[in-house]
């Protein structure tokens, strides 16, 4: 998710306003309906995934997933790998004791669309660490210091939730990657990806899901747009799309974002923020000024140039938009990290830290501003105490806290969790600086952005991508 300089940024948005108006506001078919959904899904969470897509593995695959782990360890020595479905005998509650004797599939593979939760697949529930690196220059002493693997030992809990939340990364990307393709709608797309990660990391109120929006910004448009209920906007060949999707454990959250493309014209732009980020991430590590990570961006922006219809781009960085530190249910924590040189900010990146790299390049002006309907919002980290009067926003606040906290989340997560005729109560909350409202970010119209981002770990003895999978 991205990082927007402070200085273009205003606490209230006014674009919340041309929203749908809210009677108009059609409702998700796939979501459960109103409040007592709500509530039925708080006793009986991960039962269900919402998406009619997903409605046959619904009531195959991810319907067992609860409580059972440890009988499947026990018992399960077969090898062969599930069809999608092929748990489906076993279904209903009154077979569930039956169920646990006779049970003998341990699924070694992921279905497509993905559904089996990753912790059947790792079943002693320890997660494939990242790609690792050693420190360079005044911290080589790292590598082997007994005192510093030693912190790692009792900081080992923490990792392993962001390495699940990375791996379901993994698993849902890899499919969405095949799977997303021109002539879908945006909010198909979102849902894919959004039904893929609750099944993945069996989503549980705030202790495991969606970390924040699903991001599918479109050509000039870069970060913060997803789609709100009713949108048609159908995927194009044409268009150069940013997935940035979040996924988090225990509030450990990984934030990591693509680009997909299909006209082969735009390679070099996408091309180009691989090799930046990957620069960016190189240069990163503990002691490292924040500086110096905007420096080998911007160097590695300045070698590439895209002929696009016959004209000739520079490809440059979106000066405005940023890397950032993360803290627990915290997807923006205290610093960002510039994309560009000269950027002056000579704060250090320190041991522990868990921060997003990513960096966004541009044909336009490289400067984005926010452009179009918002959809992104989330509770402030530091929100005020101040009471509330409207009665509307008074209960969305409660359940904004109950579902989500303080990780960011769009208006189509409202409506599935039966929220409706809100926008008002947000407005409010958004004006009381209780709500932050995260509008599209968007380059000139007519160019093209691409995106890459991994989210890092610093920890005391190496430098761990914890979301490097095998395509990016
Ligand atoms: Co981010």
């Amino acid at each position: 998710m991205a990082f927007e300089d402070s200085l273009a940024k205003g606490v209230e948005n006014t674009k919340i306003s041309d929203a749908p108006v809210e009677a108009e506001q059609p409702q998700d078919q796939n979501a459960p309906n109103g409040a007592s959904a709500a509530k039925k899904k708080k006793k009986n969470k991960k039962k269900k995934s919402t998406s009619t897509a997903n409605a046959e593995e619904a009531t195959n695959g991810t319907e067992d997933n609860t409580n059972e782990e440890g009988a499947e360890d026990d018992n399960d020595n077969e090898e062969s790998t599930p069809a999608v479905g092929a748990e489906g005998a076993s279904e209903g509650a009154a077979k569930k004791k039956k169920k646990k004797k006779n049970k003998k599939k341990s699924p070694k593979a992921q279905t497509e669309p993905p559904t089996v939760p990753v912790a059947k697949l790792f079943s002693n529930n320890v997660f494939p660490e990242g790609e690792t690196h050693e420190y360079r220059d005044d911290n080589t002493w790292r590598t082997t210091s007994e005192e510093k693997r030693a912190a790692e030992r009792l900081a080992n809990d923490d990792y392993n939730d962001m390495r699940k939340a990375a791996e379901v990364h993994r698993q849902v990307r890899s499919y969405a990657r095949k799977a997303i393709k021109p002539g879908m709608s945006m909010i198909e797309i979102c849902e894919t990806i959004e039904n893929g990660t609750r099944a993945l990391v069996e989503e549980n109120g705030l202790q495991a899901g969606i970390g924040f929006p699903t991001g599918c910004s479109l050509n000039h448009c870069a970060a913060h747009y997803t789609p709100n209920a009713g949108d048609k906007t159908v995927l194009t060949y044409d268009d150069v799309m940013k997935i940035d999707f979040g996924v988090h454990v225990n509030g450990r959250i990984i934030d990591s974002a693509f680009t997909m493309h299909f006209n082969p014209k735009f390679d070099k732009l996408v091309e180009a923020a691989k090799e930046a980020t990957y620069a960016g991430i190189k240069e990163a590590g503990i002691d490292v000024r924040l500086c110096d990570i905007g420096a080998a961006v911007h160097e590695v922006y300045d070698s590439y140039e895209i002929e696009l219809d016959g004209k000739t781009y520079d490809i440059k960085p979106i000066r405005n938009l940023n890397g950032h530190t993360i803290d627990p249910y915290h997807i923006h924590a205290g610093k960002s990290v510039p994309i560009v040189r000269n950027s002056g900010d000579e704060t250090k990146l320190e041991e522990g830290e868990q921060v997003a790299i990513e960096t966004f390049c541009s044909t336009g002006r490289g400067y984005v501003i926010e452009d179009g309907e918002c959809s992104h919002y989330a509770k402030a980290f530091d929100a005020p105490h101040v009471p509330i009067r409207v009665p509307r926003a008074k209960s969305l606040l409660a359940s904004i806290n109950k579902h989500f906290d303080t990780l960011p989340f769009c208006r189509r997560y409202l409506d599935r969790i039966g929220e409706e005729k809100y926008l008002l109560g947000l407005r409010n909350l958004v004006s009381s600086g209780i709500v932050t409202a995260y509008p599209p970010l968007c380059d000139t119209r007519g160019s093209y952005t691409a995106q890459l981002e991994h989210t890092i770990l610093l920890r005391p003895t190496c430098k761990e991508i914890l979301s490097k999978g095998d395509d990016y």
